[in-house]
């Protein structure tokens, strides 16, 4: 079996591991000789699936679990029909593959960081000051979860198993025990209502792009902080900037930003209510990501459902 292989991060790391998972298959890098069964892509080039390559295709699959970058690079009308005839070739993603439990540590980290207050006495301690603040019960501190997917859904049920009281919202609403799970417009308003830690973990799509402008950052308890964790475009950032500067959100824990890298001289770089971290939230972990796509190809190949197939109408 051919399988086409196009990542700009890590690809030799990928075709080892890829090799591992799937012995029998024949991986080309970046282009291939021959029609292809199968493309494994990481922000591939635009036409990188026009011509010979797109001839055999029986799947797509993203390196990762965002797929943003990776359907405008696929224009439906430019991909072939599935063999089938019925539908066309299907998107599948990367689910979860070791990415939950380092979400789960992330967002656990900036809870736990705000709770506590330990930026406020390192700063105390810079300043050889001793001034305990009262402390906070954990019932008293809710953290809303926006998406509550594969990853959003092990960062609410880590929170929650700790006494934090989460508020999740998803678009269909979901039900996990220990969550107040909420969606709609309502949802929405309700989570932010109560948030003193918001964390994203919606996709980006057209519906999602900006969700987190002044509107929404407004509604937030005063001195609440924001972990994004998803996508930069997310949150509207010069909306983010001012709720900074008037003192309504006390600090915000960014993994991901409208440009990556975040460019030289941007201020994030140096605000002190800002933690910046390049991308790293959750890493795919490329051994166990490569075992799951191997076990999805096989799924395929016997005419087996698989999960995770994105959905192109809504974008994730
Ligand atoms: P999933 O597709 O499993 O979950 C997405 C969640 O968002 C679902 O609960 C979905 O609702 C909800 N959602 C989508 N659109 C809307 C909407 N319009 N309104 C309300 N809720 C919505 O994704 P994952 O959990 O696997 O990943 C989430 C994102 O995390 C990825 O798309 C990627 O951008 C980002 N990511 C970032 C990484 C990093 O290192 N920073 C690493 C990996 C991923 P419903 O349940 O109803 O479908
Ligand atoms: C992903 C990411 O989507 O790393 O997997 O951002």
């Amino acid at each position: 079996m051919d399988i086409l292989l196009s990542s700009t991060e890590d690809e030799a790391r990928w075709l080892e591991e890829l090799r591992k998972a799937m012995p029998a298959a024949r991986i080309h890098r970046g282009s291939a000789p021959v029609p292809c069964r199968y493309a494994l892509l990481w922000q591939p080039p635009p036409d990188l699936l026009s011509g010979p390559n797109a001839g055999e295709l029986r799947g797509i699959f993203s390196l990762g679990a965002g797929v943003d970058s990776l359907l405008p690079a696929l224009p439906p009308g430019a991909l072939p029909p599935f063999p089938s005839g019925s539908s066309s070739v299907p998107i599948i993603r990367v689910e979860d593959a070791g990415m939950g439990n380092q979400m789960a540590e992330y967002a656990l980290y900036a809870v736990l960081d705000s709770f506590r207050r330990f930026r406020f006495y390192e700063s105390e301690q810079r300043q050889e000051r001793w001034r305990p603040q009262p402390a906070l019960a954990r019932g008293d501190y809710p953290v809303g979860v926006l998406g509550l997917g594969v990853l959003g859904t092990t960062v609410a049920r880590t929170i929650a198993g700790l006494g934090f009281p989460v508020l999740g919202w998803s678009r269909s609403g979901r039900e996990i025990p220990g969550v107040r799970c909420c969606s709609g417009a309502a949802g929405l308003e309700e989570v932010l209502a109560e948030s003193r830690v918001l964390v994203i973990l919606l996709p980006l799509t057209a519906e999602t792009r900006g969700l987190i402008d002044r509107r929404a950052l407004e509604q937030l308890p005063a001195g609440s902080v924001v972990v994004n964790l998803a996508r930069g475009p997310l949150i509207v950032e010069t909306h983010l900037r001012e709720a900074l500067d008037s003192g309504h959100i006390a600090h915000a824990y960014l993994d991901v930003f409208d440009e990556e890298p975040l460019p030289p001289g941007h201020p994030w770089w140096n605000d002190p209510r800002v933690t910046v971290t390049p991308h790293v939230a959750a890493q795919t972990l490329i051994g166990p990501a490569a075992r799951q796509i191997a076990e999805k190809i096989e799924r395929l190949e016997a005419g087996l459902p698989v999960s995770g197939i994105v959905d192109t109408a809504t974008g994730y």
